[in-house]
């Protein structure tokens, strides 16, 4: 990692530990906060398990301290299965709209992926567990199953969930490479749907074949906001290294006017004041990984509203095509209320702005690193089709009110021009 110089080398960190197992083949490691001390921490995915890694230190002194362990589930080394085969990438999300991180894993339990699974985990459970039973999520592929993983046929060939949430209701939803009874893969859209007996948080996937109708025999698949709209469109890959890779782009035309909130945290190297440059000179930054993003709204419940909050880590994950988005998008559902706050936390420090107004993009610039109270964030503003209704009615409404000012003006003018020539024709009767 750089720090301060660009001239400056790498800084190796040593992970203490008397764990010593290898990676997966294709692991889903990730940097987040997983503890809510503000501190990202570590998690690997190695031959055995799960391991984590807590991050202690201060701004000068950092280091991970070895956590916990969770083994995989037994009945992965059964029929064939080995663990580079048969367990997918993990992702992570607030995936039950309840303001803490979850993890979501997809598993095969034999080399075909027959017998596919999906595991939904609450990442405090995780960190404080010492032994863990894994108890599948309710899922509904339909007649298909996961497409088996074989990354050195094709390195695309991963069984990867990715996040977006594309009816932004607030529960984020899955792209995860499927098959039917056909040889090739097929990309599909997993719909996280609420029902009432559903393990676990009474959430289920759900799969929606008419979302990706027409994408193709797609090996990957990935959310990506094309026209930053806050609407979240597809990027497919088909293909393979022998006919060669194709990448196409979907976009949504669902007519739904759900609200967003869509997030950059940036690293703030400078603001205003950089290094040989003028006060006028701006720079951005970049949006590094690690940060958490938090924020509280209410939305309309069966009887009064409800106040609920939301999380994302940004850019938790890099490797292994992982695909992030470089930005947050919450989904805010139907209700036009105002976020009550947004708070983001970087390295411990965190802050808070109140009263967001929905539909917006926001650039967070943490600057000055140390003093938090004193950080910025650009906010700009996307109009839905609602507020544009809004507006034309509100200028429909002007309208009509001036054309009545004016009727009844003309009419006060008329009437005074008549009272006036009666004036004048009874001063001439009087004169005569
Ligand atoms: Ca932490
Ligand atoms: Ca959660
Ligand atoms: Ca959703």
């Amino acid at each position: 990692m750089f720090s301060g110089e660009r001239s400056e080398q790498f800084q190796q960190v040593t992970l203490t530990s008397d764990r010593k197992e290898k990676l997966k083949a294709q692991h889903s490691n990730a940097h987040f906060d997983m503890n809510e001390d503000g501190l990202p921490d570590l998690l690997l995915t190695t031959q055995t398990g799960i391991e984590i890694y807590s991050r202690i230190g201060s701004k000068l002194v950092d280091n991970f301290q070895f956590h916990g362990h969770v083994p995989w589930p037994s009945e992965i080394s059964e029929d064939g299965c080995t663990v580079d085969q048969c367990v997918g990438q993990i992702v992570f999300a607030d995936f039950d709209l309840s303001g803490t991180m979850d993890l979501a894993v997809p598993m095969c339990f034999d080399t075909l992926c027959k017998s596919s699974n999906m595991f939904l985990i609450q990442m405090s459970d995780l960190w404080a567990a010492t032994a863990w039973n894994w108890v599948p999520m309710s899922l509904d592929l339909g007649s298909r199953h996961f497409f088996p993983p074989s990354a050195q046929s094709n390195p695309l060939q991963l069984l990867a969930p990715r996040v977006g949430d594309v009816d932004l209701d607030g529960y984020p939803d899955v792209l995860v490479p499927l098959q039917s009874s056909a040889d090739k893969p097929e990309t599909h859209l997993l719909l996280n749907v609420h029902c009432d007996d559903c393990h676990p948080f009474g959430r289920e996937f759900q799969i929606r074949p008419a979302f990706m109708e027409g994408t193709g025999n797609a090996i990957l698949g990935t959310f990506f906001d094309l026209s930053e709209d806050g609407r979240t469109d597809v990027l497919t890959v088909s293909g393979d290294q022998g006919s060669g890779f194709k990448t196409s782009a979907f976009t949504s035309d669902d007519d739904n006017d759900a609200y967003f909130a869509k997030v950059v945290v940036l690293s703030g190297a400078c603001y205003h004041n950089c290094k040989d440059k003028s006060s006028s000179f701006v720079p951005y930054g970049t949006n590094s990984g690690g940060q958490m993003i938090y924020y509280k709204s209410q939305r309309t419940g069966p009887e009064s509203f409800h106040t609920y909050r939301s999380c994302a880590a940004q850019l938790p994950q890099s490797a292994y095509f992982s695909l992030q988005t470089p930005y947050t998008i919450f989904g805010l559902g139907n209700s036009p209320n105002f976020l009550d706050n947004l708070w983001v936390t970087v390295s411990a420090q965190s802050h808070s702005w109140p009263q967001i107004i929905p539909n917006s993009q926001m650039y967070v610039i943490p600057y000055p690193p140390g003093d938090p109270k004193h950080w910025k964030i650009k906010i700009s503003l996307f109009p839905s089709k609602n507020i544009l209704m809004v507006g034309l009615a509100l200028v429909g409404v002007c309208g009509v009110l001036v054309l009545l000012i004016l009727l009844l003006h003309v009419r006060e003018r008329r009437q005074d021009l008549q009272a006036k020539l009666q004036e004048s024709n009874r001063f001439h009767f009087d004169a005569m």
